[in-house]
């Protein structure tokens, strides 16, 4: 029965298996570097990240080249190659694009992005060691409708469909549009990072082909998502355009629809731990495939 998964296999994050939902206790530490480690973070923005579990980084990215990405974002979602491409989402309840996946591989502006030293030098203070991309996605999120995304973890959908072993992974989205409280803005717990909230409901199989427009499996319960709400509090990643959200891969996080006419993307970057390759699946029957969650752990340099 797989419902005794977790004790065999000894994993502390086990999700997806038990008909009660449960927090569990992090062991692992937010920051892996130590605090004077060389980059661009300063050690005051590496305790921040450490106790908040985010850490925001205003302007990362010039006027001028918020416009040259801007332009680029333009194109790819245009460009009808690219949105015949599995890659690519759509949105459910229209026809415009929702994101589109391992975008560091379509475009060469975000390839050389993702070696920038102001997000490289940044990723690797946070997980100390060397690098990879574990996920690169636009997320387009267009006025007038575009979608949001329910409260979830990362870690829980990347332990339990990618096989990520423990939350060394972290995430950098550079917004290319401002951020406003009303055009749907990420959304996170501060200090959530601290608590994995086991969720119930078994993984389906391919539950990649819906969770990418509409997550329920992997998201907690409502009774989980108030206690977790109440103890911590919400913030709002607001910003102007070129600004950076860091925010560790166990924040409990999310987003509204955007029906202001202000539209709302950014590029998003996951760096993992190449001491924290993926395995098998914790709890899903095979892992999703590598533009969503990659099996090549060569470091980026
Ligand atoms: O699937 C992923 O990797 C990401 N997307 C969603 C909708 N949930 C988990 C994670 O953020
Ligand atoms: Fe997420």
């Amino acid at each position: 029965d797989d419902l005794t998964r977790p004790q065999e296999t000894g994993d502390r994050y086990h999700t997806r298996v038990s008909r009660e939902p449960a927090f569990i206790e992090r062991v692992e530490p937010t920051v892996w570097g130590d605090p004077g480690s060389a980059g661009m973070f300063g050690a005051q923005e590496l305790a921040a990240h450490s106790r908040d579990g985010f850490v925001q980084v205003p302007d990362l990215l010039t006027g001028d080249e918020v416009a040259f990405h801007q332009a680029e974002l333009d194109r790819l979602a245009n460009d009808p190659a690219v949105r015949a491409d599995e890659r690519c989402v759509i949105e459910k309840s229209s026809d415009e694009v929702r994101s589109i996946f391992e975008v560091h591989r379509i475009s060469a502006a975000v390839a050389r992005l993702v070696r920038d030293e102001r997000v490289l030098s940044r990723a690797r203070q946070i997980l100390g060691s060397d690098v990879y991309l574990h996920q690169s996605r636009i997320n387009y999120k267009p006025g007038f409708g575009g979608g949001g995304f329910y409260w979830h973890s990362d870690f829980e959908t990347w332990h339990a469909e990618d096989g990520m072993p423990t939350p060394r992974a972290v995430s950098c989205s550079i917004s290319l549009t401002d951020n406003h409280p009303y055009n749907g803005c990420l959304m996170i717990m501060p200090g959530s990072h601290r608590t994995f909230v086991s969720c119930v409901g078994e993984t389906p199989a391919d539950y990649y082909r819906t969770s990418l427009t509409e997550q329920e499996i992997g998201t907690p319960d409502p009774d989980s998502i108030t206690a977790m709400a109440d103890r911590h509090g919400i913030a709002m990643m607001t910003g102007r355009a070129g600004s950076a959200t860091w925010f560790d891969s166990n924040c409990l996080h999310g987003s509204g629809d955007n029906i202001t006419p202000y539209s709302r993307s950014n590029i998003f970057l996951v760096f993992n731990s190449v001491e924290n390759a993926c395995v098998e699946p914790f709890y899903a029957p095979k892992p999703r495939p590598e533009y969503i969650g990659a099996r090549d752990v060569t470091p980026v340099r």
